[in-house]
């Protein structure tokens, strides 16, 4: 027996879960009609048998309107296809189902009753059995809304038994409380399949509803994984599936797209001067700011680090896709402000569009990066979209890096001597090693180029290595004391494999480090300050001597000077050649003192003319090199022009 409290809840139609109430009414939209077809079909044999027996009023008339509501309750049932949604509607027409199944039993039992009054045995038999089989149907078709059922049974079965007693006829009397015990246990049957059926519904709810977490759930950790946690933004994973999906795009429908890259200018110092917590506060605001700048077609990610990535998904050509680059390097060339301080960033970007610079990601991403490199070393700030002469530049380098790969690379490359000149004494100090490369496949190219190149392909190290060797070998046919000055790239310095490397062939060639000075531009130092720095120590402490090449024309962050450990200063050429406009003369007065007053040696580069050696003779610099004097030459010929000039110092 179900539980009345229990029972209760279930069959108060007002407690029902709105799933229940959906349910029941699912069911009884194909059992009900059933039902009245039912009825129809059983007071129509009735009312056959009755028809010579009863006034025509009873088994016609009555059977008529009877029939007439029956009809429109299945016409009323079937036309509503679907289930409403309102759950209080449902079961505002659940309740009006069960009043009019009260209604309806009472017209049935009251016109069957009143049928049994005529006709013989066979026809009243017939009554009986009417009554019997058509409330058992009944109750089935009733079986989800018990309530209704309930009401049939209760309605139907107590004046058929109260009818059947006061008859005195035993026959009828024991049909009548058969029924009545029949209907009984229906009624428990069908309490207790309502029951099982309100729990598989509620089952079926709690399914959905955990399948529905579990969704939730698992969309939730996709986002995250997507997701940048420190600014919030979409990710590198999301920026590469992304792009894909965009190839996808356009490769079905034509239209171009583009990506981008952005690197934060001045990050690294910031970070390093305020700590990484404010380093961390200033990602997110760049992030804002982007967004905030970013149209309704571009999506900004984080790639990692102070690199972001752009994907842009209109339709752009070269032009518009600079002109989009551009306006971010411009938002992030303002100033921003975290806790009363205020930084001064910049961000260069690189751009490529699809599929113009590349028709897969890898190749897109790459070109893209290529650009960003470009803005990065030559146009700090601004943006560059990858063109037609990058592709050809790309050619170019990789023409090279198989060259310089080649098996007599060793015999193609040369070292040159420039002399250094003492100006005050006349005496050639020392001369600067400068590589020369005659390749056999691609003919002369400039160091400028292949160290560049040699850097970018991870070459430099073995490179930088074997053009020292020459230099040392070649500089020992040099006359007298005359010292050596050896270039090193930006890989170089970062590289402990090339400095110790650089150590041993000093150490196995046996002179005297102290004769030695590397040459290092500002802008090498720069790319890693504490690497560098601690190479330079090293280097210095073996003996050596450090000078920072090329003044002038990098940071010139006279903070950094005063850290970094070196023994001499090289002032550009630039600076030489501008010696006539009073800045220029000027900036050179002010690095030859600051040199006096860090004590650090002072050479003067690019010394071409004679009224420009006795400019820098009047400013006090003592060391000087250029042109003048002589071009860069092999040891042979360097080694001719030295004792040619000390034998001229010497007659003349
Ligand atoms: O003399 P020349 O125009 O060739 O030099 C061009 C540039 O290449 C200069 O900046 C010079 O410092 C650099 N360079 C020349 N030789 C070497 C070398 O052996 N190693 C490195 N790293 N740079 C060099
Ligand atoms: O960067 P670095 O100082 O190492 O560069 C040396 C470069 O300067 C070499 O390319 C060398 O050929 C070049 N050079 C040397 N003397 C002069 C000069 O008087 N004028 C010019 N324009 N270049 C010079
Ligand atoms: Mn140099």
């Amino acid at each position: 027996m179900p539980k009345p409290t229990k029972l209760f809840a279930l069959l108060s139609l007002s407690q029902a879960s709105p799933e229940l109430l959906r349910a029941q009414y699912a069911e009884l939209q194909r059992q009900v009609p059933l039902m009245y077809a039912l009825l129809m079909v059983n007071a129509c044999a009735v009312a056959f048998t009755h028809y010579e027996f009863a006034p025509v009023y009873l088994s016609v008339g009555v059977v008529s309107v009877l029939f007439s509501v029956c009809g429109i309750r299945i016409v009323m049932w079937l036309s509503q296809r679907s289930i409403p949604d309102d759950p209080a509607l449902i079961a505002r027409q659940l309740r009006r189902t069960v009043v009019l199944a009260g209604v309806i039993s009472i017209a049935f039992i009251a016109w069957s009753l009143a049928l049994d009054r005529y006709g013989g045995p066979y026809e009243r038999g017939h009554v009986a059995l009417y009554i019997a089989i058509t409330v058992i149907g009944c109750i089935f078709c009733l079986t989800h809304l018990p309530q209704a059922a309930l009401v049939v049974t209760a309605i139907v079965t107590v004046p058929y038994l109260v009818h059947y007693l006061t008859l005195d006829d035993p026959v009828f009397f024991a049909m009548a409380l058969n029924i009545f015990l029949v209907t009984c246990v229906m009624i428990q049957v069908v309490l207790y399949s309502f029951q099982s059926f309100a729990k598989l519904v509620e089952s079926q709810v709690d399914v959905a509803a955990k399948s529905a977490e579990t969704q939730a759930l698992s969309e939730e950790n996709a986002r995250l994984a997507q997701t940048d946690s420190l600014t919030g933004l979409p990710n590198r994973r999301y920026f590469f599936a992304q792009m894909e999906r965009m190839i996808e795009r356009s490769r079905a429908d034509g239209r171009r797209f583009a990506v981008g890259l952005v690197d934060l200018d001045r990050f690294k110092p910031v970070n390093d001067t305020y700590g990484h917590i404010l380093g961390d506060e200033l990602l997110a605001d760049v992030a804002v700011r982007m967004v905030h700048g970013a149209g309704g077609s571009v999506t900004v990610c984080r790639l990692g680090g102070d690199e972001f990535g752009l994907l842009i998904a209109d339709d752009v050509d070269e032009a518009a896709a600079e002109t989009l680059g551009q306006h971010f390097c411009d938002l992030l060339a303002q100033p921003f402000e975290i806790d009363d301080v205020q930084i001064v960033l910049g961000g260069s970007c690189g751009l490529a569009v699809f599929p113009d610079a590349g028709d897969d990601a890898p190749t897109l991403f790459d070109r893209c990066d290529y650009a960003l490199y470009h803005s990065k070393s030559q146009r700090r700030g601004q943006a560059t979209v990858f063109s037609i002469e990058h592709e050809i530049r790309i050619r170019a380098d990789r023409a090279i890096e198989t060259a310089l790969q080649s098996a007599t690379i060793s015999e193609e490359m040369e070292v040159h001597f420039q002399p250094i000149v003492d100006i005050v004494s006349g005496h050639v100090v020392s001369v600067e090693a400068l590589a020369r490369w005659n390749s056999s496949t691609l003919g002369r190219i400039s160091p400028d180029v292949f160290i560049a190149v040699a850097e970018r392909s991870g070459l430099i190290s073995g490179l930088t290595l074997m053009l020292f060797r020459k230099a040392l070998a070649d500089w020992s046919e040099l006359p007298g004391q005359i010292k050596l000055c050896f270039n090193l790239s930006a890989h170089d310095v970062t590289s402990s494999e090339t400095v110790l490397g650089l150590i041993t062939a000093i150490r196995s060639s046996g002179v005297e480090p102290g004769r030695i000075t590397f040459e290092l531009t500002e802008t090498a130092v720069m790319r890693n300050f504490e690497v560098a720095a601690r190479a330079i120590g090293l280097l210095r402490s073996f003996g050596v001597r450090v000078a920072l090449d090329d003044f002038g024309t990098g940071y010139s962050s006279l903070g950094y000077l005063h850290r970094l450990p070196i023994d001499r200063l090289k002032i550009d050429r630039s600076f030489i050649a501008d010696l006539t406009s009073p800045s220029g003369r000027n900036i050179v007065t002010a690095i030859v003192g600051l040199c006096r007053d860090l004590k650090l040696d002072c050479i003067v580069e690019g010394v071409e003319s004679g009224e420009q050696l006795a400019e820098v003779k009047a400013l006090g610099c003592r060391l000087a090199q250029g042109y003048l004097f002589s071009q860069p030459m092999p040891a042979g010929q360097c080694a001719s022009w030295i004792e040619a000039r000390d034998e001229r110092a010497a007659t003349g």
